[in-house]
C-alpha cells in the first residue's frame, strides 16, 4: 500500500516522510521510503528506495535544458524504471510505503507524466495521496481558496483518496486551529471569511467567492488535517487516517472517485 506525499516547494514533504516512518512503525509495522525526487541534494531520512539510482539529474542539464525542465524529463523517463523500482520496494516487503516527491508540484497538477509514472509504478495497490498544504497559505481566506483549488486539482489529476495536511501546523495561529480550520468543511463558511476580509479587491473576491462555493459544491472538504513535526499526536492523527483509509473498516471505493 502507497502513501504519496505531494505539495508545493518546501511544504515539508521530506521531513514528513521521516517523521511519518518513525511513528508508524513503532505499532510495528513495516515502512519503507522512497526518494522520488531526482534533484533531491540532501535528504532528512535515509531512503530505502532511490530513484537518483536510475536517472541523473545531470545528464538532462548537460542536454541544455535549465532546471526545472530538466526535472520534468527527469520524472517522465522513470517511466523506463518503474517495474525495477517496484521490485526493489518489494523485497523489503513493506506494509506501507511512503512516496516522497519533489515539490515542482506541476509534475502533479497539471502534466500528465508525473501521475503517469507513479501510478505506473502502483500498479494495482492500494494508494492514498497525503497532499500537503503549507501553514503559510492559511494566513487569509484568499489563500486558504487558492491553496485548496490546487489541492483539488491534484485529486482530479491522481483519482486516489487524498487527506489534505495543513502542514507545520506549530506555525498557525491558535485562533486559526482552534476557530476556523475546524469549521472550513461547513457549507458557505469560507466565503463568510471572504466577505469579512476587508483587503481583498473586487475582482479577487468575486473569483475567490465563486473558487469557494465551487469546492462547496463539488464535495470537496472531505479530510482536512493539520500536523506538525513537533506534535506526536498529530502525526498518529495522519496514520489513523491512513489506515482507515487504506486497512480497515470502510470500503476503500468508497474515497475513489474512478
Ligand atoms: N515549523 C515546522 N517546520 C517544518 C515542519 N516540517 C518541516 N519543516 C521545515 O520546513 C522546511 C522544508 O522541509 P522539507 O521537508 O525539505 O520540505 P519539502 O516539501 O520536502 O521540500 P522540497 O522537496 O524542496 O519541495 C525544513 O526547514 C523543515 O525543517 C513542521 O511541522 N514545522
Ligand atoms: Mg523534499
Amino acid at each position: 500500500m502507497y502513501i504519496i506525499l505531494l505539495g508545493t516547494a518546501g511544504a515539508g514533504k521530506s521531513t514528513l516522510a521521516g517523521e511519518l516512518r518513525s511513528v508508524m512503525e513503532e505499532t510495528g509495522g513495516n515502512v519503507a521510503i522512497v526518494n522520488f525526487d531526482p534533484a533531491a541534494e540532501k535528504l532528512p531520512y535515509d531512503p530505502d528506495v532511490d530513484v537518483r539510482n536510475y536517472v541523473n539529474i545531470e545528464d538532462f542539464l548537460d542536454k541544455g535544458l535549465g532546471p526545472n525542465g530538466s526535472l520534468v524529463s527527469a520524472v517522465d523517463s522513470l517511466i523506463n524504471y518503474t517495474d525495477k523500482i517496484r521490485n526493489e520496494i518489494d523485497k523489503f516487503k513493506p506494509d506501507f510505503t511512503i512516496i516522497d516527491t519533489p515539490g515542482q508540484l506541476e509534475l502533479f497538477s497539471y502534466r500528465v507524466g508525473g501521475p503517469l509514472v507513479l501510478n505506473s509504478l502502483i500498479y494495482n495497490d492500494k494508494a492514498v495521496v497525503i497532499f500537503l498544504m503549507d501553514s503559510i497559505f492559511f494566513d487569509n481566506p484568499a489563500n486558504m481558496v487558492s491553496i485548496l483549488t490546487l489541492a483539488s486539482s491534484v485529486n482530479t489529476r491522481f483519482k486516489k483518496p487524498q487527506i489534505n495536511v495543513i502542514s507545520k501546523s506549530d506555525l498557525l495561529s491558535e485562533e486559526v486551529v482552534n476557530e476556523i480550520i475546524p469549521r472550513l468543511h461547513e457549507e458557505g463558511y469560507l466565503e463568510s471569511l471572504l466577505r469579512d476580509f476587508k483587503e481583498l479587491d473586487g475582482y479577487t473576491l468575486s473569483l475567490s467567492l465563486s473558487l469557494a462555493r465551487a469546492l462547496y459544491e463539488a464535495g470537496y472538504f472531505g479530510h482536512i488535517l493539520p500536523v506538525s513535526i513537533f506534535n506526536e499526536l498529530s502525526l498518529r492523527n495522519l496514520y489513523g487516517q491512513i489506515q482507515d483509509i487504506l486497512t480497515e473498516g470502510e470500503d476503500y471505493k468508497v474515497y475513489d472517485n474512478e
